[in-house]
């Protein structure tokens, strides 16, 4: 069966990427991107996460956040993030690329975590720059909300269609990827730039691909592995008796 090919393969890699969106997440109830899931009151959610968006409607966006908010500090993390997390207490080299926002890998005990995408309990302001992190949902009222400091607008401080990721973050995980033996792709369309291209990296370098989606991906089409199946669920089944 797969899932236990896949189980005997990836405990005895040395050094593991582990790459997730939104499906690994979909299991607690949170919504996913694309497809029928990505709709919030009828507006699609890849059009919501764009500059431009903000800059028309800056209130709008911010609901949309202020809701996603709200659902997620109602969501445990699921099967999928705690059998991550145990990867990574087995795993000698590992690594946690995620291009959630959620912070569900933290809060199920993630640890080498790098957030491709920002975070969404992050605000930045659009003036002064001041990032501040706080696990809360705005009264209705307060959006947009303003800056304490210099009363210019905040933002979420996630990456939108456009914009650069934090070089940084994204210069870790390439050079992770271009050593490691293997990666883990969970729960993502992989469509989305440049986060879509690690799995090649890795292939490139002669590194195993594995992956876990509900669907085929273009990750398929390289992967070693391929499990069709819910992420929560697979992990389940993949890590009983592992301690
Ligand atoms: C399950 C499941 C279950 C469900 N179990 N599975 C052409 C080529 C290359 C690049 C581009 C291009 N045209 C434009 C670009 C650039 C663009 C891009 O990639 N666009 C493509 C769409 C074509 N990229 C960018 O703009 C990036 N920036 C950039 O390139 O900067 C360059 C630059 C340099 C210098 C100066 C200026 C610029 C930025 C991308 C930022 C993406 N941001 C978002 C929003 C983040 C904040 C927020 O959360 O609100 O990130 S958009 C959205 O997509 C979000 C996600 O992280 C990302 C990926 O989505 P994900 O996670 O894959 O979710 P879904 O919904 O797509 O898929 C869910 C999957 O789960 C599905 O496959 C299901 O089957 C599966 N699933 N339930 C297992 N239970
Ligand atoms: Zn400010």
């Amino acid at each position: 069966m797969e899932i236990e090919k896949l189980k005997k393969e990836i405990l005895c890699v040395d050094s593991l990427l582990v790459l997730t969106g939104a499906g690994v997440s979909q299991e607690s109830g949170i919504p996913t991107f694309r497809g029928k899931d990505g709709l919030w009151k009828n507006y699609d959610a890849t059009q919501l996460a764009t500059p431009h968006a903000f800059e028309r409607d800056p209130k709008l966006v911010w609901e949309w956040y202020n809701w996603r908010r709200g659902k997620i500090l109602n969501a445990e993390p699921n099967s999928a993030h705690y059998g991550i997390k145990k990867l990574e207490e087995i795993i000698p080299e590992f690594l946690l690329a995620t291009q959630n926002v959620d912070d569900l890998h933290r809060t199920a005990g993630s640890k080498n975590i790098l957030e491709l995408h920002g975070n969404i309990f992050r605000t930045r302001c659009t003036g002064c720059g001041k990032i501040e992190f706080e696990k809360k949902i705005f009264d209705e009222e307060e959006l947009p909300p303003g800056c304490k400091e210099c009363g210019s607008l905040l933002r979420p401080d996630v990456v939108w269609f456009g914009e650069p990721l934090d070089q940084l973050v994204i210069s870790k995980v390439m050079e992770f990827a271009l050593k490691c033996s293997a990666v883990l792709v969970v729960g993502t369309s992989a469509v989305v730039y440049p986060a879509a291209s690690i799995p090649y990296y890795v292939k490139e370098k002669g590194g195993r691909v594995f992956e876990i989606n509900m669907e085929p991906t273009p990750v398929s089409g390289i992967a070693d592995i391929s499990i069709l199946g819910r992420a929560g669920e697979t992990f389940e089944k993949m890590m009983q008796d592992t301690g």
